[in-house]
């Protein structure tokens, strides 16, 4: 693989760090997200941050997640999302409180109605900036797994946001934005995204039926998503894997077996990077080189994901561990990567405790 370039780079760096960035005027942050527990919510002008309520387990207790790039950029502000943008690449992010959602008679849920606006608003930002594609989108919101209105609230998600890319004229399957949806602890709906000048190619599973075709004993409607979005930006290939879980053809294996369902996932990240190697066979992807979001639904479950992570992919590794609930009851751990761009620069875990 060609070194990464930093024309795009993700970093991990305490709420102390980007504060002081921000008030020294650094450039080239596109936005991000940080996670605290309790939630805190970080002042950096112009930078679009979204501050989700996750715990982190590995002893840091605020971290953000943030994406650099080289070009000149200008931040705006529309529909409630507040986003940053250079020539190729837009990041935006917004919150909706779901409490407020004026829900129509039909009686559908207050989440999905709320997700559908969030999509909307999202598609219409990128409608009027002239941003087509979608590479990425990062989605949470408390009580994944909790039932209201007679259905799982994942599967209300689920709906709203299907109807969002339905009614603005967006496929539902092929080439649909990678992403992931996990459970924070509290907050309302809150979605980040990283949109493209550029023609993204939707990455499937070979070991995994896509979930857009998902059978419908997983809900009304499918999953908007992709199991990676492979995209060239400046000549340079980029992978955007979503988050990836024990699923084979359509169902949960391992359930009750963390150790299993994290060797299960990294098989399943593993069939991810080799298709995308095959479709642009010039990337030359490699487990080694990705950076990784490892969301793990019991915390004492830590130093067991980690250490097949390790055993798994070598030493060391970039890699972030949060607490997450899983958007299926019987999934205990959700792997994320991406690849292509620079890597955080502190956060590899060695073979350590
Ligand atoms: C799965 O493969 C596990 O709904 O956006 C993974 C990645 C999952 C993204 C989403 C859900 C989503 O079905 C769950």
């Amino acid at each position: 693989m060609k070194p990464p370039g930093d024309l795009l780079r993700l970093d991990y760096l305490p709420v102390s760090r980007l504060s002081q960035q921000a008030r020294d005027g650094v450039p080239g942050a596109l936005g991000g997200v940080c996670f605290f527990q309790p939630i805190v919510h970080v002042e950096a002008a112009g930078l679009p941050l979204l501050a989700v309520d996750m715990a982190l387990l590995a002893g840091e207790e605020a971290l953000c997640e943030v994406w650099y790039s080289r070009e000149v950029l200008e931040s705006g502000c529309r529909n409630g999302i507040r986003y940053r943008q250079g020539e190729t690449l837009l990041f935006g992010c917004l919150t909706r409180n779901e409490a407020a959602e004026v829900t129509p008679m039909d009686a559908s849920a207050p989440l999905q109605a709320a997700t559908q606006a969030a999509y909307e608003s999202v598609f219409e930002l990128l409608e009027s900036r002239g941003y087509r594609a979608i590479l990425r989108f990062w989605n949470y919101f408390p009580g994944v797994n909790r039932v209201s209105h007679n259905l799982e609230r994942y599967l209300q998600f689920n709906i709203g946001r299907q109807s969002a890319f339905l009614s603005h004229g967006r496929s539902v399957i092929g080439d649909v934005p990678a992403a992931c949806a996990l459970g924070c602890a509290d907050g309302g709906l809150q979605i980040a995204f990283l949109a493209a000048r550029a023609e993204p190619v939707g990455i499937e599973n070979p070991r995994q039926i896509s979930a857009y075709h998902y059978p419908d004993q997983y809900g009304p409607r499918s999953p908007t998503f992709s199991r990676a979005s492979l995209v060239n930006l400046w000549g340079r290939d980029l992978l955007f894997i979503s988050g990836t879980a024990s699923i084979v053809g359509h169902q949960t294996l391992h359930a009750g077996d963390v150790g299993a369902q994290t060797r299960e996932c990294l098989h399943n990240i593993a069939a991810v990077v080799a298709e995308a190697n095959r479709r642009v066979p010039a990337a030359g992807f490699q487990l080694g080189d990705l950076a990784y979001k490892v969301y793990i639904r019991y915390r004492e479950d830590l130093a067991r994901v980690r250490h097949e992570l390790i055993r798994f992919i070598g030493a060391p590794v970039s890699a972030v561990f949060l607490q997450a609930d899983v958007c299926r009851a019987d999934l205990l751990v959700e792997i994320e990567a991406s690849g292509g761009h620079a890597l955080p620069s502190l956060l590899k875990s060695g073979a350590g405790p």
